[in-house]
């Protein structure tokens, strides 16, 4: 008790050194004390893909019960239907195309300037300890500098404003298979230096340990095949996308992946229950590689990719467990969601089955639910994810269908804790707090959708997307207007029908692009 006053103490101390008005939440009362927040993320988790969002072939109790007892949105998005810039907006309050952040390959150095305001900064500001768990894919390192692993490895979280941080530093198929703790790689042995890089650079070195070429020695890929790419350098019998050469004592298992990142987090949880915290938990599931533990294999009929799910699903349960074993589960903000829609081959034979009619779909199953398309593409599969907002203290239960993004976590938390941001700051980041709160059904009045490099405007129920040139994952397209509330799947295009309409959304997404 005396500990915990002396806490209280020390946390108020904080803030008065720094934004004294930030002790306080807006419109809260002398009692409240300020939540402990922690976001959720999936990596490629479809709106379909939870059992609260319609579901029927992977079960996910844990989620469910998320939801069950909190917000669920649904129309909630992420900015990008790929990983980087969606994250990148989470973390700054900023587009990603702002700041060109597009997939990264794994050498990249960090792609968030360390003087940029994140989302991690601005609640250290509020006095909360800050931490990440899991993926990162925003670049590590100095740009213009080949990373050195053997040592620091940054910038990177930490210099955004992470206090702690335990990374899986680019994507489960991507190199360097290891872990990051802090600013080192967990395990590695001095003798058997780590490198990453180009194919000729990795090959003309003396490396105590190289790896097998998935281009020259395909069966070293034992645990599954590639289906296209992923096969540079092959980990635990996996190929991967880029080359790395020594750090075998170091390299991931990865099936345990998700234990040990459920560990990492509740082990931040316990340390922190004292203060407020932001814990930052990034999954690599539903990302391929799919390498669920053995006990979770075969819980679903869909194979690695359901079977991840169900991982996932775990994972989720796990923290919320640890949350209530510390007593914190009234005033923690939980916030559930993924970087962007599903996808099925992915670049490896792992039994996901595609099967395509109007589209794609695996098995019986459809990761999107009943919105088009998926991962890399344009239409609303690609952003429109799963969007659960719980906080039992304030919350009430429910669904809400205001629009809203992550990109504005930033500006909405900024608003309610106090602390000020700077017209630089956030700058796509707007204040949504009543909606994330449920206080509000009315959410944002527009919003920008981007699939690599192409740009989609909602306004209310419209969608208008441009032209646009073929890309990774869809055909070359012309001009396109729905109108979603008689028409989520997309499948009617209005643009004859409504041309001033068209007119005028094209106007306004040249206009927010450019501003
Ligand atoms: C693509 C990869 C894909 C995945 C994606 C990034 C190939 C053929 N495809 O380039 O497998 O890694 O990048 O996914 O290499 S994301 O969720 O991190 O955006
Ligand atoms: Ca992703």
């Amino acid at each position: 008790m005396v500990l915990y006053k002396f806490l209280k103490l020390s946390i108020a101390a904080v803030c008065l050194l720094t934004v004294c008005s930030a002790c306080s939440i807006e419109g809260g009362d002398s009692d409240n004390q300020i939540p402990n927040i922690v976001i959720i993320y999936g990596d490629d988790v479809g709106f379909g893909d939870v059992g609260a969002y319609g579901s029927q072939l992977i079960p996910t109790p844990n989620i469910d019960a998320l939801a069950e007892g909190g917000l669920r949105f649904t129309d909630g998005h992420c900015t990008a239907s790929t990983c980087t810039p969606s994250r990148f907006s989470l973390l700054t309050g900023a587009y990603g195309f702002r700041y060109n952040a597009n997939v990264l390959p794994p050498n990249a150095p960090l792609l968030i300037p360390v003087d940029m305001m994140t989302l991690p900064k601005m609640l250290k500001k509020a006095g909360y300890e800050t931490g990440i768990v899991g993926k990162w894919h925003l670049g590590i390192g100095e740009k213009g500098v080949l990373t050195d692993w053997n040592g620091d490895v940054k910038p990177g979280p930490i210099e955004v404003g992470f206090n702690s941080s335990f990374l899986l530093p680019s994507t489960n198929d991507r190199v360097p298979t290891v872990y990051l703790d802090g600013h080192r790689v967990l395990n590695l042995d001095k003798n058997d230096s780590l490198f990453v890089g180009k194919r000729s650079y990795i090959k003309s070195k003396n490396h105590v340990t190289q790896y097998p070429d998935g281009k020259t020695n395909r069966e070293a890929m034992t645990y599954y095949q590639s289906s296209h790419g992923h096969n540079n350098s092959v980990t635990n019998g996996i190929g991967r996308i880029g080359y790395m050469a020594g750090g075998k004592s170091a390299l991931w298992d990865d099936e345990t992946m998700t234990d040990v990142f459920v560990d990492k987090a509740k082990a931040y949880i316990r340390k922190n229950k004292e203060k407020p915290f932001f814990l930052y938990y990034a999954a690599q599931d539903i990302h391929v590689p799919r390498t669920p533990h053995p006990r979770f294999q075969g819980k679903t009929t869909l194979g690695y990719r359901g079977d991840a799910m169900v991982q996932f699903d775990w994972a989720t349960g796990e923290i919320m467990k640890a949350l209530e074993e510390n007593g914190l589960t009234d005033n923690t903000i939980v916030i559930f969601s993924s970087d962007n829609g599903p996808v099925y081959d992915d670049g490896y034979e792992d039994g996901t089955t595609v099967v395509t009619s109007t589209e794609e779909i695996d098995n019986e199953h459809d990761g999107s639910g009943i919105y088009r398309g998926g991962k890399y593409q344009i239409y609303e599969g690609g952003t429109r994810v799963p969007f659960i907002v719980s906080w039992p203290a304030k919350i009430k239960p429910g669904v809400s269908n205001a629009l809203v993004n992550q990109v504005d976590l930033l500006g909405s938390l900024a608003s309610f804790l106090n602390v000020p941001l700077n017209d630089d700051e956030g700058i796509d980041s707007r204040n949504t707090m009543d909606a994330f709160l449920g206080k509000s059904e009315q959410g944002l009045p527009d919003m920008i959708e981007e699939a690599i490099k192409h740009k989609a405007l909602r306004r209310g129920d419209w969608k208008f997307i441009p032209a646009h040139h073929r890309t990774y994952a869809s055909p070359e397209m012309g001009k396109q207007l729905y109108n979603l509330a008689n028409d989520p799947g997309e499948q009617n295009n209005l643009i004859e029908e409504q041309p001033e309409i068209a007119k005028s959304m094209a106007e306004e997404l040249g206009k927010l692009i450019n501003c």
